[in-house]
Order: structure tokens, then C-alpha cells, then sequence
């Protein structure tokens, strides 16, 4: 094993292609942090940042004091906790608890649209694809990683049947966000929020960079694209907002350009949701695990299982991954930290725009992160 890096900044280890490395780089990036970016092919993320985490995922962090983050939500509160220039969680409680539900499609949701455009475009995008992969993982491998990769569209419910509807979903959210960035900056206003890091994933990574579909950005929604650019700057990138300011939009309001994009959420992430939690709830009944135990045998294992659903009317099967309860347990923390006037008014809210199943609620269990692998959290089920 190599010994720690002499460091003076952090290493974020990474790579240009990947939806979640996008996300803690934007961050950096906004917040003003400095970084070097290296590949997971690094001796130092193979000697030793791997046997840490104890399997093959990025992104990465590690602090200048040898802290090691992995998980794109864990390094952006690692530093939300140090306090920065420009934090992500809106204090008012129910624009934090959309921007939960916001990045929550983008992270998970949104998927199925990075993963279609990626892979079922392939032939029209091969040289692109192939150019990054070979980078990551050398000649010989990108071949094979590709094909792997490309395998895994069925188990996101990409088929013949849910094809079109996938589309037909991507354009209609440009369209809405097109909208909404003629208006604001970001999703909640002045700066990024955690809803805006949640969808620059997929509309980075993948959507604003490979050529079939961020060219369908830049001819159908500008300001879309303008809004990825805005996202990859440092700091905050708005020549279009010169009076704007950096603050959220005021008094806990939701912009009216952002309901329709509620709208659209609503309407894609049921039953789908629904059903997962539906196979959780079942999974923990029967296995009954303990507190502290993996949520899968294997750390690499990201699904229980999978789940007969519906996509935007589709038949389709999607697997199961407890880490969606990971993300969507922020929304409950924030209401539970609200009086009960307050947690009235977003229920009211979440209940007008169709999204109060998007809450985990009351269950008795949850999902934490503990020695760096994902857990069942059974003890004293939070909120
Ligand atoms: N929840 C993780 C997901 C990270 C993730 O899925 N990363 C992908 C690349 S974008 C990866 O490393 N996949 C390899 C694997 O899981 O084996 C995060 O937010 O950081």
C-alpha cells in the first residue's frame, strides 16, 4: 500500500464522463474549492483509496487531511458543514424539501434518460465514447466496459416500449427548464441548490456532453445549455443575471417557472417510487436486518432486487436501490426540524403538486452510511 498523498489540495478522484463525478465537480467548482482531478486508474485510488471504500466507484474525495468521501451527496455536506460562499440548502423548509425531490429525479430519476441517449445512440456517438472510456480504462478495456455498460439498459427499464416516452420526457423538460432559465439562474433562484446539483448529472455528464444529445440541448433549449455551462463554471456564471443576486428567491417561494417541472416529476417518478418502496418495505419485513447491516452482499451491489412498475404508462421492470432512501430521508429531516404550521404548509404544497409519496415518512428503517458502505439504519429511525 502506497502512503498517503503529500497533498496540499483536495483530490477528487474522477472521471469527465461520469454523471456523479459531475456533481461533486460542479460544487468544487462553484464554492471556489481547489481540486486535482485524477482517474480511478491512479495508483494512489488503486493501492489505496479502493481497499478504504472497498470497491470501484467514483467520485471520490480526499481532504488535504486524508479524509476520504465517497458519494456525491457526502462530499457536498462535508462542506456544507464547514460553511462556504455559497450553500446549497435553501433554509426555507419547503424549498429544501423540493430541492431534495428535484435532485432526487436528477440522481435517480433521470437515469434512464442519461443511460437511453448514451447507449441506444452509440453507432452516431462511438468515436466520443470511445475516446473517454479508452482514457479511463486504456485501449483494450473501453471496448469491453462499453459493452457492459450498454447491458445494463433493460435493468433501467430502457426497451422498445418505454423508448418514446423517455424522449418525449427529455423534451418536455427542456422545454420547462428553457423556460425557467430565461427567469432565474438556478432552479431556486441566485445560486445553486442541491436540486441544481441533483440534475447537472445527468445534464452534464451525459445529456450536455454526448453529441446525439446535447445537441438536441443546444437546438431546442439554449438557455438549458447556458445552465450547464453556468453549473461547470467556478463560482457563479451569470453575465444573463446582473442584478439578480445570490440568494434563494425569497420567503420560501416556488418560482411559478419551476411548478411545471414539479409537474413533470410527479407525473414520471409514479408508481415507480411507489413500488420500490412497496419491495423495500416487503424485503425489511422478511429479512428483518439489523441496524448497521449492507443493504446488499456485496458493497459493489446497489439492488435488493427488481420491481414490476410503469413508466409514464409503460410496462417496465427497474431495479431496486435502497440508496433512492438515502436521498429522499434529507426531505423528512427537513420537515421534522419544522414547526407545525410550517410542515402544514409544505404538506398542503407537496400534496397540490401530487408529490407527497415522494416522502419516506413512516418507516421503520432508513439508509446510512457507515465505514463507507451504505447500511440499513434500524436504530432510531430518522427524522
Ligand atoms: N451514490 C454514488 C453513485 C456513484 C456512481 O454510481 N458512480 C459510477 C460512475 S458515474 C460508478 O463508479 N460506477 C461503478 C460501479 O458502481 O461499479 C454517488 O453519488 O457518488
Amino acid at each position: 500500500m502506497s502512503t498517503p498523498r503529500q497533498q496540499t489540495a483536495h483530490v477528487l478522484y474522477g472521471v469527465p464522463h461520469s454523471l456523479y463525478t459531475g456533481i461533486a465537480r460542479c460544487y468544487l467548482r462553484t464554492q471556489g474549492i481547489g481540486y486535482t482531478e485524477l482517474p480511478p486508474g491512479h495508483p494512489d485510488y488503486v493501492d489505496r483509496i479502493m481497499p478504504t471504500i472497498r470497491r470501484s466507484i467514483i467520485p471520490v474525495l480526499e481532504t488535504p487531511e486524508g479524509e476520504i468521501i465517497q458519494d456525491s451527496l457526502d462530499i457536498i455536506d462535508h462542506f456544507e458543514a464547514q460553511g462556504v460562499p455559497y450553500p446549497a440548502y435553501p433554509a426555507g423548509p419547503l424549498q429544501r424539501v423540493l430541492a431534495v425531490i428535484i435532485q432526487y429525479y436528477g440522481m435517480q430519476g433521470m437515469l434512464r434518460h442519461a443511460m437511453h441517449y448514451r447507449w441506444t445512440y452509440r453507432e452516431q456517438q462511438e468515436g466520443f465514447l470511445h475516446s473517454a472510456f479508452a482514457a479511463r480504462s486504456g485501449e483494450a478495456q473501453a471496448g469491453k466496459i462499453m459493452d457492459r455498460m450498454n447491458s445494463y439498459l433493460p435493468r433501467l427499464g430502457i426497451t422498445e416500449d418505454t423508448i418514446p416516452a423517455i424522449e418525449r420526457s427529455y423534451e418536455e423538460l427542456l422545454r420547462i427548464l428553457d423556460t425557467h432559465f430565461t427567469h432565474h439562474p438556478y432552479l431556486f433562484g441566485g445560486r445553486p441548490s442541491i436540486a441544481d446539483y441533483g440534475m447537472i448529472g445527468p445534464l452534464f455528464a451525459h445529456l450536455g456532453r454526448d453529441p446525439v444529445p446535447a445537441g438536441i440541448m443546444k437546438v431546442k433549449a439554449p438557455k438549458v445549455y447556458r445552465w450547464v455551462e453556468r453549473m461547470t463554471a467556478p463560482g457563479l456564471d451569470v453575465p444573463e443575471f446582473p442584478d439578480y443576486g445570490s440568494d434563494f428567491v425569497p420567503d420560501d417561494q416556488v418560482p411559478d417557472t419551476l411548478k411545471p417541472l414539479l409537474e413533470h416529476i410527479a407525473g414520471e417518478i409514479f408508481p415507480e417510487l411507489t413500488d420500490k418502496l412497496a419491495f423495500m418495505d416487503a424485503a425489511i419485513e422478511q429479512r428483518q436486518p439489523g441496524d448497521g447491516d449492507p443493504v446488499s452482499e456485496k458493497p459493489h451491489q446497489r439492488y435488493i432486487g427488481m420491481v414490476d412498475t410503469h413508466y409514464r404508462g409503460a410496462t417496465v421492470q427497474a431495479g431496486v436501490e435502497p440508496y433512492l432512501v438515502y436521498v429522499l430521508r434529507r426531505a423528512d429531516r427537513a420537515l421534522a426540524a419544522c414547526s407545525a404550521a410550517e410542515r402544514q404548509r409544505v404538506e398542503t404544497f407537496l400534496g397540490g403538486a401530487g408529490l407527497e409519496r415522494a416522502l419516506i415518512g413512516d418507516r421503520d428503517y432508513s439508509v446510512d452510511r457507515r465505514e463507507h458502505i451504505e447500511v440499513w439504519e434500524r436504530r432510531s429511525p430518522r427524522p
